[in-house]
């Protein structure tokens, strides 16, 4: 195996096994041989990541063993974050009011969301995990946000974003705002029936979907 691919396996296993220092080691690793930040995140820890899913699910691991590898995937993210490219876009970035909704603490994929939105220059409010619906609403108006990210990882606080929509209305600024979901919990089809603007994957694809939701503004 060539030594870049021997790296993001490195993140990738390190993660899976919840090891805090061995994921810096390969993370450090990934700076030195000029390996892209982001690929070594999304390829390398969240495929981890994505593994050790797998393994709650069949029941091999537990919330301990879950919460070890989010540590080892925050630290490696804390190294590699300075190094994902920016891109050259120059057009007036969007303002983004960021959060994972009340009642859930899931915020690894909200913090790449943070990381890849910031590298394509958008303007990031990030609120954190566990936000109160008042608080995006606030946010959003006092920043005069364009759009308002949810991530939603649990089904039980997937009712949550319905409830932010109606509030907007409420508030008198749904025209202003548009509203973009993501996360385990979230899907296109529940995104329209709700009635947000769109739903996203990935980071990459909320970047491309915001883009597309404010052409022309
Ligand atoms: C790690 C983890 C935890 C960690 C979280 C640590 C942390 N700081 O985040 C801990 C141990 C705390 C945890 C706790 C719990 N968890 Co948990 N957890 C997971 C696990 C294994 C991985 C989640 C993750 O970080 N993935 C990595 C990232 C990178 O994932 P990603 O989805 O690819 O991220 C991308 C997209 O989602 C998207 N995206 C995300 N947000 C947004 C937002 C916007 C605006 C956009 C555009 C895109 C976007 O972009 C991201 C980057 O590309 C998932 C399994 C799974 N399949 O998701 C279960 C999972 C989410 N957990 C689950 C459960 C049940 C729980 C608990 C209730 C368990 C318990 N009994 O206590 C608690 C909930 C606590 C709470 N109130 O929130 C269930 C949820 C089931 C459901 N349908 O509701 C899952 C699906 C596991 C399962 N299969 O049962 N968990």
């Amino acid at each position: 195996m060539q030594m870049k691919g021997r790296v993001v396996a490195g993140l990738k296993n390190s993660v899976t096994k919840g090891d805090v220092d061995s994921c810096k080691a390969y993370a450090e690793k990934a700076i030195v041989l000029e390996i892209d930040a982001y690929e070594a995140i999304m390829t390398g820890c969240a495929e981890g990541m994505r593994v050790v899913g797998e393994k709650y699910q069949r029941r091999e691991y537990f919330i301990p063993e879950l919460l070890l590898s989010a540590e080892a995937m925050n630290a490696a993210m804390d190294i590699l974050r300075p190094y994902v490219k920016e891109t050259s876009d120059e057009s007036v970035a969007p303002k983004v009011v960021l959060g994972v909704v009340e009642g859930d603490i899931h915020d690894i994929g909200k913090k790449i969301v943070r990381i890849i939105f910031e590298a394509n220059r958008f303007k990031v409010f990030d609120l954190g995990k566990n936000v109160p619906l008042e608080m995006f609403v606030n946010k959003a108006k006092e920043t005069g946000a364009d759009v308002i990210g949810l991530s939603t990882f649990i089904t039980t606080t997937l009712p949550m974003t319905k409830l932010l929509i109606d509030q907007l209305k409420k508030e008198g600024i749904r025209g202003k705002v548009k509203v973009i979901l993501g996360g385990a919990a979230a899907s296109r089809i529940f995104a329209e029936k709700i009635g947000a603007d769109a739903y996203a994957e990935d980071a990459i694809e909320g970047v491309k979907k915001i883009k597309n939701l404010l052409k022309g503004r």
